[in-house]
């Protein structure tokens, strides 16, 4: 089992649970929370909380760097985190992320994709393609303009520097920061109020207001230039460059090629 899941009341939790990997969002791993998912949305529960086991320090590493192909788009359509990301977003009732330590790449995206975001101060959230030299999808900077003023999404992605708790407070990515001893509490407090309203209030208005943020008319030429930008960098060299460094263990040399 690379997650638990559990329902109390009509609050379903998924925890990460796959420690060895420090939580990595791999297909299996994916696989289970959509199927925890499925499995909550048929029995009518109305709140989930995404959460990692209590005595982690990485709440997760993001994408699975092992799974990410080569020389093509590593983040299509049917990639499994993509795929999760917008199970989230479209599940009838708010998903809560309860945050305690640090969260990476892919995994800030979900967390960004989640309605509700509770951290305690050991949390963190980086945006890591640079890191790699991978080139971001176009769905995923939405999730972050839509969240984070534009000069902060620049200096998260620029920098792949985590972003602290205090900063993620203030920069809008979390709703609450509470005590380690308090976050668990206060999560399923405000879970278990939300559980308590008309389920169809809450459910059509969070699907209108999905369909009202993801409405961004592109037009075709500028659909094309973004591809075209996007395949230029998981064409390149610096791709290969920043995977094989991570799979050696050693820090990148970026050429620009
Ligand atoms: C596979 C892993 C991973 C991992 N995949 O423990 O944002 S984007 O665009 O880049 C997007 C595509 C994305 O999400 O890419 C992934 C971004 N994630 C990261 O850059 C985080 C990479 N991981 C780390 O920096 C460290 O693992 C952290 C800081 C999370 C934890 O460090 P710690 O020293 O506690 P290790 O690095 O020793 O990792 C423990 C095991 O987990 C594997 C890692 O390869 C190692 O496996 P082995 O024991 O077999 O060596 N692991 C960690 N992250 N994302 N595998």
């Amino acid at each position: 089992m690379l997650i638990l899941a559990q329902t109390l009341e009509s609050i379903g939790t998924i925890t990460l649970n796959q420690p060895a990997k420090r939580n990595a969002l791999s297909e299996p791993l994916v696989e289970e929370m959509l199927l925890a998912l499925a499995s909550f949305e048929k029995n009518g529960i109305r709140a989930v909380v995404i959460r990692a086991a209590a005595d982690t320090k990485v709440w997760s590493a993001g994408h699975d760097i092992s799974e990410l192909p080569r020389g093509k788009d590593p983040l299509p359509y049917s990639d499994s985190l993509e795929r999760l990301i917008r199970a989230v977003k479209a599940f009838p009732g708010p998903i809560i992320a309860m945050v305690h330590g640090t969260v990476w790449g892919g995994a800030t995206d979900l967390v960004l994709s989640c309605d509700i975001v509770v951290g305690d101060e050991t949390c963190s959230f980086a945006i890591t393609p640079a890191n790699i030299g991978l080139a971001y999808n176009t769905a995923g900077l939405l999730h972050f303009m839509r969240r984070i003023p534009l000069n902060l999404v620049k200096e998260m992605f620029f920098t792949a520097n985590p972003v602290k708790a205090e900063d993620a407070a203030d920069w809008g990515i979390l709703n609450h920061l509470v005590s380690a001893s308090d976050l668990e509490r206060f999560t399923y407090d405000l879970a278990r109020q939300i559980t308590t309203k008309a389920p169809l209030v809450v459910s059509t208005v969070k699907e209108q207001l999905r369909i009202l943020t993801e409405a961004h008319p592109i037009p075709p030429d500028v659909f094309e230039r973004i591809q075209e930008l996007r395949h230029r960098v998981y064409q390149s060299k610096d791709y290969q460059e920043g995977i094989n460094a991570f799979h050696e263990k050693r820090k990148p040399v970026f050429t620009g090629k």
